[in-house]
């Protein structure tokens, strides 16, 4: 065979290599990508309206997309979590995702899972880990901020005058960690405002409730102008207490919360709420957005922020409260 038709053969042979080996590459993309996903999610609880509405955002929008969704409530027990990421692990599903009731005690099942190299996505609350690479993504709300709106407002309102109670959310959590930390950080520049009690509500509207019926039976409670809540559901419980004991809620106590769920809206629309910080559960679609693209082998952004905003008097309205997904 001349130089010229050896030469002439091999191109041809290379280029039919090239083109199967990139079919191959495409096919088992395609197939990757015509796959329906298996994603096992472990959700904190059901313990507030925020996480209710939290939990029916990923369940629609995984049944929106046909995504195969292996869910575990772990009724605030951080023991349940581990075990059911345990668990999605050993069925090695697609993807794995997990809202984590505190910040801390994660690093020994993360491992185990990058073992199995299955990706994790963190939702709406962060894990406190020493190597990010245990997890993809970190898909939730910046919670110190929300606590600086709140004192931001707090002060704005009051002319930097207050005495605070404050009920807190479930301890060595990110958002009762952090709301703390970004409200604590404003009222220190106003020598007028000062938290004199601080309780955990867990979040609860029972539990809010609760804690804030035995503080107003306490001395300092003659004293308080301000309730801050962690969360609406303890607002609310807290609201419950105040009108039990003779006291106009809104009124008597100016009260501040965060999440600007349905009921807490209304509580501002009547006048027995001043301040909810918005707090998005809808975190469903950009979660398996993410779970879609990392499974595609496409990038994402290590932490996604989502956008927010702060709800009073000013801006409720009616229309406002039935437009509201949640
Ligand atoms: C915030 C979320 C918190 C809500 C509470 O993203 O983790 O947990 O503020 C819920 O209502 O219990």
């Amino acid at each position: 065979m001349s130089r010229f038709n050896r030469i002439r053969t091999w191109s041809i042979a290379g280029i039919a290599l090239l083109a199967a080996a990139g079919f191959g590459i495409l096919a088992s993309h395609s197939l990757a990508a015509d796959k329906k996903l298996v994603v096992g999610f472990s959700q904190v609880g059901a313990e507030s309206g925020w996480r209710s509405a939290n939990t029916d955002s990923i369940k629609g929008e995984a049944a929106k997309r046909g995504i195969t969704l292996r869910f575990s409530d772990a009724q605030q027990k951080q023991e349940n979590q581990i075990a059911a990421l345990r668990t999605f692990a050993n069925q090695h599903v697609d993807v794995i995702m997990f809202s984590p009731v505190v910040e801390t005690g994660w690093e020994p099942v993360l491992r185990e899972i990058k073992a199995k190299k299955i990706p994790v996505i963190i939702s709406d609350r962060r894990a406190d880990v020493t190597d990010d690479s245990l997890y993809a993504t970190f898909i939730g709300s910046d919670f110190v901020e929300e606590g600086r709106r709140a004192g931001n407002w707090l002060a704005k309102y009051t002319g930097g005058k207050a005495v605070i109670a404050e009920l807190e959310g479930t301890p060595g959590s990110a958002p009762a960690n952090d709301r703390k930390k970004g409200f604590a950080e404003v009222i220190a520049r106003y020598p007028g405002m000062k938290v004199v009690w601080s309780q955990t509500g867990e979040f609860t509207r029972a539990k809010g409730k609760e804690a804030f019926e035995a503080f107003l039976k306490t001395p300092e409670a003659k004293d308080v102008t301000v309730l801050f809540a962690h969360n609406d559901d303890m607002a609310l419980g807290a609201i419950q207490a105040m009108e039990d004991a003779g006291k106009k809620p809104g009124k008597d106590i100016i009260i501040v919360s965060m999440d600007s769920v349905k009921p807490a809206l209304e509580a501002i629309l009547a006048g027995k709420l001043n301040c909810s910080v918005e707090c998005s559960p809808l975190l469903g679609p950009k979660l398996f957005d993410a779970a879609e693209a990392i499974s595609a082998g496409k990038p994402v952004e290590k932490r996604l922020v989502v956008d927010e905003t702060v709800f009073d008097a000013s801006n409720v309205t009616q229309a406002v409260i039935d437009a509201r997904q949640y």
